[in-house]
Formats: structure tokens, C-alpha cells, sequence
């Protein structure tokens, strides 16, 4: 039986892939479960110094499977406190880069884990969706936390009540994600990136996520003594050494991510 997700590692560089085409990715308890343990192999794997999320086919994640919930004993709040916000988490904290490839449609949870990359790539023919209202639910799996921090709250209140579908481009320009692609571009563009992300300072990426995880709910004397102290760490890195002695040698710097 073919893999709802598959995982594939090669230097430094973790790439997971949701695999289920014909239903664009939506989320069944058998994929959920497989992304859960991939993301934990990528977090926990040394060797492992930048991750990518992407779908198979034309979507990204169209969400929560609807069809495969009918036979579902729990509530939907159960089902997101066991199998996606552990996710969700992961992927926020592991402190390493984590870059998310949108190829296609994001909607109801699918439109969430594409926001909780810290770096996301879209396709052209890509689109967003908050698909949660349409039926009936609130969205889900973090898209009320990243939807006003990154696009502002006007725009995550119409986009969650409306439930418009926007476009790669608009994405883009409200702030949701980094860089559009040309569709047959994405993936060789994703695969540069994070295999220049996989060269860098890993130490200092997952700092710099500990940092930004905690700027909105922190005050300004408590944010700059947190930069204080991860700067603490950064600096008795070794790759802040050779970041240091590169420069000063006008060479590249070969980066150890430790
Ligand atoms: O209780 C809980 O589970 C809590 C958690 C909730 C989290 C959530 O994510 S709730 C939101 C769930 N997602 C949605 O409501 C989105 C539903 N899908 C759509 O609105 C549309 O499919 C899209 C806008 C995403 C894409 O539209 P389009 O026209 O490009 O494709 P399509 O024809 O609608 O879909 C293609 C196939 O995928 C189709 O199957 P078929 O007819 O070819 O056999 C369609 O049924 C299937 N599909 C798409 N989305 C889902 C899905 N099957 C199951 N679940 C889906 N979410």
C-alpha cells in the first residue's frame, strides 16, 4: 500500500511529502499519524539541518479528510489536541529551519501547516483557504495565531468569516508568504533553498525560532533580555567562530550547524 507521507533525507536537507493525490492530501488519522512521526525523525536527526513540507500532486493539504471523519468516535477538539497539535508544534519549535512549499491548494488545516513553516514558497497556480466556516468549524491547528501576525487582523477576520479563496500572489502580498514561483520552478527553488539553509548556522536558526516564538507575548525589557541571553548561546557557538574568522579572512564560512 502506497505511503500517505513520504520522507526522504539526503545532505542535510529532510523532505516530507503528503501523498495522498486524488484526495489533494487531505488529512486522514493514517497521514496524521506518519506526519507526526516524520516531523520527529527531521527534529531529532543531527545530520538533518533544514526540512521541507510539500504535497504530491496539484494541492498542498486541503485539510481535515472529510469523508474519512464520518467513522470518527471523537470530537474534533479531541481529534486536534491529539493529532495535530503536536504537529503544529513540532514544526514551530524544532530548531532547525523548516520550509513549507505550497504547490497547490491550502485549505482548512492544509491552509495552518503551510503557515507554520518559517519560511513559505508558493506556486503560481497556488491558493489559500479558510475553509473552515464553510462548513461550519472554526479554523484550526494555529491559522487564528499566524493569520493576524502575519497578515494583520482585519484581513484573518475576513479571510476566516469570508472564506475566500485567495491566490498565491494576493497570499504573497498580505504577507503570507516569502517568494511565488513559477509552478515548474517550485521545486528545484525549494530544493536551492533549503539546501542553502542546510550550509548555515543551524545553532543560531533554532535560536532565532526561540526568539520569534516568543516576541508577541513579551514586552520589550523581557524581549531584550531574552535576545541577551540566546545571544549568550550563539555566541560561544563554534559556527559563530567561523563565522567571525571567514569574515575576517574574506573566505567562505564553513558552517557546522553546532
Ligand atoms: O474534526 C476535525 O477533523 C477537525 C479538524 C478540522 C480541520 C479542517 O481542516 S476543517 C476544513 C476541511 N477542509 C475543507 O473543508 C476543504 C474541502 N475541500 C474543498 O473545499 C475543495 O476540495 C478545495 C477548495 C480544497 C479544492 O477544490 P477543487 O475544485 O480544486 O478540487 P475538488 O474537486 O473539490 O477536490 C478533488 C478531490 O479531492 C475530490 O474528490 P473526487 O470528487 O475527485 O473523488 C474531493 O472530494 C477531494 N477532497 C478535497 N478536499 C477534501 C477531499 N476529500 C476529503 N476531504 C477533504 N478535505
Amino acid at each position: 500500500m502506497t505511503s500517505p507521507v513520504l520522507y526522504h533525507a539526503a545532505e542535510g536537507v529532510a523532505t516530507i511529502t503528503l501523498n495522498r493525490p486524488d484526495v489533494l492530501n487531505a488529512l486522514n488519522a493514517e497521514l496524521l499519524a506518519e506526519l507526526r512521526a516524520a516531523v520527529e525523525r527531521a527534529a531529532q536527526d543531527d545530520a538533518v539541518r533544514a526540512l521541507v513540507l510539500t504535497g504530491n500532486g496539484r494541492g498542498f493539504c486541503a485539510g481535515a479528510d472529510l469523508a474519512g471523519r464520518q467513522g470518527e468516535m471523537k470530537d474534533s477538539g479531541t481529534l486536534l489536541r491529539e493529532r495535530y497539535h503536536p504537529i503544529i508544534l513540532a514544526l514551530r519549535s524544532m530548531p532547525k529551519p523548516v520550509v513549507t512549499s505550497v504547490n497547490g491548494v491550502a485549505a482548512g488545516a492544509g491552509m495552518s501547516l503551510a503557515l507554520a513553516g518559517d519560511v513559505v514558497l508558493a506556486g503560481r497556480s497556488a491558493s489559500f483557504l479558510q475553509a473552515f466556516s464553510k462548513i461550519g468549524l472554526v479554523p484550526d491547528a494555529g491559522s487564528t495565531y499566524f493569520l493576524p501576525r502575519y497578515a494583520g487582523e482585519m484581513r484573518a477576520r475576513a479571510l476566516a468569516i469570508l472564506a475566500e479563496k485567495i491566490d498565491a500572489e494576493e497570499a504573497h502580498r498580505i504577507g503570507l508568504v516569502w517568494k511565488v514561483h513559477a509552478d515548474d520552478a517550485l521545486a528545484a527553488e525549494t530544493a536551492r533553498l533549503a539546501a542553502h539553509l542546510a550550509q548555515m548556522p543551524t545553532f543560531a536558526y533554532g535560536l532565532i525560532k526561540e526568539a520569534l516564538n516568543a516576541s508577541f507575548d513579551s514586552n520589550l525589557p523581557d524581549q531584550l533580555e531574552r535576545e541577551a541571553s540566546l545571544q549568550t548561546r550563539a555566541s560561544g557557538s563554534q559556527d559563530f567562530k567561523e563565522g567571525v574568522a571567514a569574515f575576517l579572512e574574506k573566505r567562505k564560512p564553513q558552517f557546522k550547524g553546532r
